[in-house]
């Protein structure tokens, strides 16, 4: 039994997060949870909003109303939307709502500053005489010095990714006011990033350090980093703005200046932790979680994300040292970023009108489906999209014609000519080979799920119920039930038996994906699914069937698992969907 911290990439409070942003951090990370979980691991997964900010300034003065009125509106919206997908953390909080936040991440500052990490320096920034005050990034806008393109903000281009010094944007305006801002002198602080690697962020980056058995990322990751790492300077961690984590306030400066977003947030997860540790009554217990070098931490993110957990908060975490009572941070174990997912062959746009409306969506479909077809279609190593095409033929050709039908053909059958209880197993049936497939492709997908490979491990559960379906057809237990033979009709009875093991088994493999579907077929199982406290994971794969089950175990009622979807409302689907984008 090993310890997993699991987080999802807080989701900024500025407006509503879309099935993009489910499929890329958060849907993989509560497939991996509820795996982990049933394999008797010890887990804890956190997450809660961003709630700091220019991307939040800028949403909220758009809005006219407060920033705590703004982020408390986005943050129960994006809830909202988290709990219709079935998304379970054992706490989400938020970086403005969490009372531990402010604390934490001004303990994290202090501690790089005494150690020497961070470096303050008055230097020029951009700033409007007409609003009078400093505009950090995301307030300007101008040409990106990297590769020209014209409407680069001051963190970063949109264009070719690159993180902009705001002082090199050229012909930069205010988007306050469309004004020109003048540069003018402030002071500031500097994480240097160049001193936190050699003193130990490379080596561990390498895989070079014991505690991260981990030698390889996978490759999108790796490609980010090294980019990264090719121009590591130091970084300004501080920003003037009227909202935020304040700098701690003795220090000559200090007025007016917040923690720059990107150092906060991750330091967020630690106070969600220590949140949710706190609500527990053992205040000292988010210890256990990020100061025990027994820990997995494992960062969702999207790649967008990259840089700032696999160097700027792996930097501050090591940065920390022994000085939080001699405990030392772990760093992560593993980051399986994922690209980005798309709808109907564009970029998800909630301004474009380019989305699915959550609320429309659930009202009409199933969570199980769309969960399911998310991680189908996953965008792990490339980006990859939403089709509602391809959610229909998830949803109708596979979850309901493979997985769906195989339960109810069963099940009917088991109830018509056996009382609706298990018949006797008879033994002889272990070698077929549609079940050896079976065998082989549902032990995979746990194999998958722990490697994060979602779409494989979707398709190898998919595959075992072809193998399934393969099984009750070639053995057509309709017509041995009618024969003649008491050993036809033995057969019929083992090959009953099989085939409720086989669901049951099918209920496990299944309940990480589609967790209400798979306690539903649980149901319909009945006594023949009855087990002692929680759901296991189990072993069974290739040479291990599933056991026999209990004979005369009183088995549930069939229902359908997953309703079709009909073509005519797929197009009507589309057409909304592309009436809105063009209204
Ligand atoms: N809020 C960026 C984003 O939502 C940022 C992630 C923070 S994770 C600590 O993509
Ligand atoms: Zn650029």
């Amino acid at each position: 039994m090993a310890k997993y911290l699991v987080t999802s990439a807080l989701p900024y409070a500025n407006g509503p997060i879309h099935f993009g942003h489910v499929a890329g951090a958060y849907l993989p990370a509560d497939i991996y949870v509820r795996y982990l979980r049933m394999r008797g691991h010890q887990v804890l997964y956190v997450c809660g909003t961003d709630e700091h900010g220019v991307a939040i300034t800028l949403r909220a003065e758009q809005e006219g109303i407060g920033y705590r009125e703004s982020v408390d509106r986005w943050h129960a919206e994006i809830r909202r939307l988290f709990d219709r997908f079935g998304i379970e953390f054992d706490i989400f909080s938020g970086t403005a709502r969490c009372p531990f936040h402010a604390q934490a991440s001004q303990r994290f500052f202090r501690v790089l500053l005494e150690a020497g990490w961070i470096h303050d320096r008055v230097e020029e920034q951009w700033y409007s005489p007409a609003a009078d005050r400093f505009l950090p990034d995301r307030y300007l806008q101008g040409i990106c010095p990297e590769c020209g393109h014209e409407q680069a903000r001051g963190d970063e281009c949109p264009a070719c990714g690159a993180w902009i010094d705001a002082r090199r944007l050229g012909d930069p305006i205010s988007l306050i006011d469309g004004s020109k801002p003048i540069l003018r002198e402030t002071r500031h602080w500097y994480l240097d990033l160049p001193g936190l690697r050699a003193a130990g962020l490379d080596r561990w980056l390498q895989g070079a350090d014991e505690e991260r058995p981990h030698l390889t990322w996978k490759p999108n990751v790796e490609g980010h980093v090294q980019a990264m790492l090719a121009d590591l300077q130091e970084r300004p961690i501080t920003r003037d703005l009227p909202w935020g984590v304040p700098v701690p306030a003795d220090l000559p400066g200090a007025e007016g200046k917040v923690l720059y977003v990107w150092f906060d947030a991750p330091i967020g997860y630690i106070s969600a932790t220590m949140e949710w540790a706190a609500a527990q009554g053992e205040p000292e217990a988010w210890r256990d979680w990020w100061q025990d070098p027994q820990t997995h931490l494992v960062h969702f993110i999207g790649k967008d994300n990259i840089a700032f957990h696999l160097v700027v908060f792996p930097a501050m975490l090591l940065g920390q040292g022994d000085a939080w009572e001699g405990r030392r941070f772990v760093l992560p174990y593993n980051v399986p970023a994922n690209e980005f997912y798309n709808l109907q062959g564009r970029k998800f746009s909630t301004s474009g009108g380019w989305y699915l409306d959550n609320e429309d969506f659930f009202s009409r479909y199933s969570a199980d489906a769309a969960r399911f077809h998310l991680a189908l279609t996953a965008p792990e190593t490339a980006d990859s999209e939403f089709t509602w095409q391809g959610f229909q033929t998830t949803n109708n050709s596979l979850l309901a014609d493979k997985l769906g039908n195989f339960a109810s053909r069963v099940l009917k059958f088991a109830g018509r000519r056996f009382e609706n209880r298990v018949p006797a197993a008879t033994g002889d049936l272990a070698g077929h080979p549609a079940l050896a497939e079976a065998d082989e492709r549902l032990g995979e997908v746990g194999d998958r799920l722990s490697r994060n490979e979602l779409r494989k491990a979707a398709q190898a559960l998919i595959a075992g119920c072809d193998a399934l379906n393969r099984f009750f057809d070639s053995l057509a237990p309709w017509k041995l039930a009618k024969s003649e033979e008491q050993a036809d009709r033995e057969r019929c009875a083992g090959a009953i038996e099989r085939c409720l093991a086989y669901l049951e088994l099918l209920s496990r493999r299944l309940r990480p994906f589609c967790p209400a579907a798979a306690a539903e077929l649980r149901t319909m199982l009945g006594r023949a699914a009855a087990q002692e406290g929680g759901l296991v994971w189990g072993e069974e794969g290739a040479g291990r069937p599933p056991a026999p089950l209990a004979a005369g175990a009183e088995l549930g009622e069939a229902r359908v698992l997953f309703r079709k979807i009909d073509d005519e409302t797929i197009a009507e689907e589309i057409a909304r969907l592309e009436a809105r984008a063009s209204s």
